[in-house]
């Protein structure tokens, strides 16, 4: 049977949250019909912004690698906020942090990127045990931040399965709702039985394509469907499926269009509408 929180619509589910990130990415979502978040993998920040002005529109999130760019400046990440406002949507940086707490509070809010000043969204892994949400949480809590754990990886062979998985899920709850707001995940990871009446939490998954069934380097691709009806993923993430497409920048602005209305027709389709 299917898991009760993707019975609800995004829009019903923005009660469960006092994170303003959360609230924000829920509103946004059923504001613009869209559960698709783009990420922009490119090595110039020049050309993320020039697919961010193509896709922004089609999407509620979109999603950076800042250390993947040659060209990184403060002017980059004050372009990609007005965008931001301009086309409505989040920003996530997928910095995957994964060190003790005082060393991450560090690598968020300070050097060359300052992540904690300009992206809602961040995430991390659970390896280092409950001091990392802790850390993170100490400089993005009082910005209104939210932070994802990842509980699964696309990746073949990934470790990330079974009773880590259990384990990460359990640390997200002990930590409470006010800032860790959901999962990187291939799965709904908070089982039925685990949670209480209203609490929420967002599940986002990479590893989407239309097309292609992987890479070369260990990603699996799924579809939006298999993705948000059989495993209940409330986000779907991609990447090289929409600025990776060959012709030009029409063809990535109806790209992701064309991912856009797959991952919404399959968001009500799993309402039943
Ligand atoms: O398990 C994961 C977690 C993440 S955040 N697998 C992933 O692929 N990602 C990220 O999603 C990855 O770092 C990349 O930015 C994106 C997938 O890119 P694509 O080009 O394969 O769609």
């Amino acid at each position: 049977s299917p898991h009760p929180t993707t019975l609800i619509p995004y829009a019903e589910r923005i009660k469960f949250h006092t994170n303003p990130t959360a609230i924000k990415i829920l509103e946004i979502m059923d504001r613009k019909k869209t559960n698709l978040a783009v990420s922009v993998d490119v090595t110039s920040a020049k050309e993320a912004l020039e697919v961010v002005r193509r896709v922004g529109a089609s999407v509620c999130m979109v999603k950076t690698h800042c250390d993947i760019f040659e060209d990184f400046t403060p002017a980059f990440t004050e372009e990609l906020l007005r965008l931001s406002k301009e086309l409505d949507f989040v920003i996530f940086e997928d910095r995957k942090f994964a060190d003790i707490g005082n060393t991450v509070s560090l690598q968020y809010s300070s050097g060359i990127h300052k992540i904690s000043t300009w992206s809602d969204l961040t995430n991390a892994h659970s390896v280092p045990g409950p001091g990392i949400i802790a850390g993170l949480s100490k400089v993005g809590l009082p910005l209104g931040r939210g932070l994802l754990l990842l509980g699964e990886m696309s990746s073949a062979g990934s470790l990330a399965v079974g009773g880590y998985t259990e384990q990460t899920f359990k640390m997200a709850q002990d930590a409470g709702r006010e800032f860790v707001i959901g999962f990187i995940a291939q799965n709904r990871i908070d089982k039925p039985e685990k949670i209480g009446e209203g609490e929420d939490y967002l599940i986002m998954s990479p590893g989407v394509g239309l097309s292609a069934k992987g890479d070369s380097l260990g990603q699996q691709y799924r579809t939006p469907r298999e993705c948000v009806v059989e495993s209940g993923a409330d986000v779907i993430i991609v990447g090289r499926g929409i600025y990776g497409v060959e012709g030009g920048e029409e063809a990535v602005k109806s790209e992701a269009e064309r991912y856009r209305e797959a991952g919404w027709k399959a968001y009500e389709e799993r309402l039943g509408r």
